[in-house]
């Protein structure tokens, strides 16, 4: 197949087209979003020689991320006035996560495409989407773009794939058959295996240490009829302390604080509670009790977050009754 004539799939347009390409991550970019931005721009600029690729990283990028960046250089943008031919959003979920990006793509003549993992939501805003609700990572997506292009992965490339599946599948714990067909073609293409281990493991920010002990000092226990529950309070890293107690044992963990003036409320439940109990975090707790408090919240089945101008206590009370009420259950403080 000539590279000028290519029809149908990705890039979507003819790539003689393409002289400036914008590979959108969601807002503070991960190590998935990232490091299959940086493989989506290999490939374009295998399709489309001499186009000029910006990473954007609406909002910035975590701290593994920054590292991670390092490794895998690339002119990365937060803000740009360029006019783009095509833009790919990868890993974005929600386009809410664009943050001001999305407005410019709607605002742009250019091709619009998402590669993504994520359920699909505002299809509208793409032209084109190349989405696998079953992979467990963006990466897996991007290298499926790569066979049906039939351009090959150089080793640089590889490595940053097979980080970007570990980093999502919890070091392959969670990964499906696809995902660990994706890692076996990315080892014969030159990636390795101990190094992408070595490079994911993160220094520890003393910050979150502190947060988590700190949570684990503060600690409630409940019993809600035969699930545990664990609360706490802590000003920052509410999410970190939140995950910290399910590493203890707690089959669901809402950890709340104040900070900036807000109330906020992170929560997590092991897939176990979640599966046995079909109970959403996201939309049945933390979405209702912010509209119960007044605030805004929302996220997954098992890992959800509100902010609220309520007070610490009374808004982690309330997302604990709210928990205890679903079960149909009472929540029996365990001292
Ligand atoms: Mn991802």
């Amino acid at each position: 197949m000539s590279k000028g004539t290519r029809q149908g799939g990705f890039p979507f347009l003819d790539p003689e087209q393409i002289h400036r390409a914008a590979v959108i991550c969601h807002r503070n970019a991960d190590a998935d979003a990232y490091l299959s931005a940086y493989a989506v721009s290999f490939l374009l600029r295998a399709l489309a020689p001499g186009c000029e690729v910006d990473i954007v990283t609406p909002e910035g990028m975590t701290t593994l991320t920054r590292r991670l960046s390092r490794r895998f250089p690339h002119r990365v943008v937060e803000e740009s006035e360029e006019e783009y031919d095509i833009f790919v959003a990868v890993d974005v979920g929600d386009t809410e996560l664009l943050k001001g990006w999305l407005d410019k793509l709607k605002a742009s003549k250019g091709v619009k495409v998402l590669v993504d993992h994520h359920p699909l939501r505002d299809r509208d805003a793409y032209d084109h989407v190349v989405v696998d609700e079953g992979a467990t990572s963006a990466a897996e997506v991007v290298y499926s773009l790569f066979s049906e292009a039939k351009v090959e992965v150089d080793a640089k490339t590889a490595q940053a794939l097979l980080e970007a599946i570990m980093f999502d599948s919890s070091h392959l714990t969670i990964a499906g058959p696809a995902g660990l067909k994706a890692v076996v073609g990315l080892l014969d293409s030159g990636a390795d295996i101990a190094v992408a281990r070595r490079e994911l493991r993160s220094e520890p920010d003393y910050g979150e240490v502190l947060a988590k002990l700190k949570g684990a000092q503060r600690l409630k226990i409940y019993r809600l009829g035969t699930w545990v529950a664990a609360t706490s309070l802590v000003g920052s890293f509410q999410a970190h302390v939140a995950r910290a107690l399910l590493y203890l044992g707690a089959d669901v963990a809402l950890v709340g604080g104040e900070a900036e003036g807000e109330t906020r409320v992170s929560m997590r439940s092991t897939q176990r509670f979640s599966g046995a109990t079909g109970l959403q975090l996201g939309t049945q707790v933390a979405e209702a009790v912010a509209k119960k408090l007044g605030g805004h919240g929302g996220g997954h089945a098992t890992a959800a977050s509100f902010s609220t101008d309520a007070g610490e206590e009374e808004a982690l009370e309330e997302s604990l009754k709210t928990v205890a009420g679903l079960l149909e259950a009472e929540a029996k403080p365990l001292e």
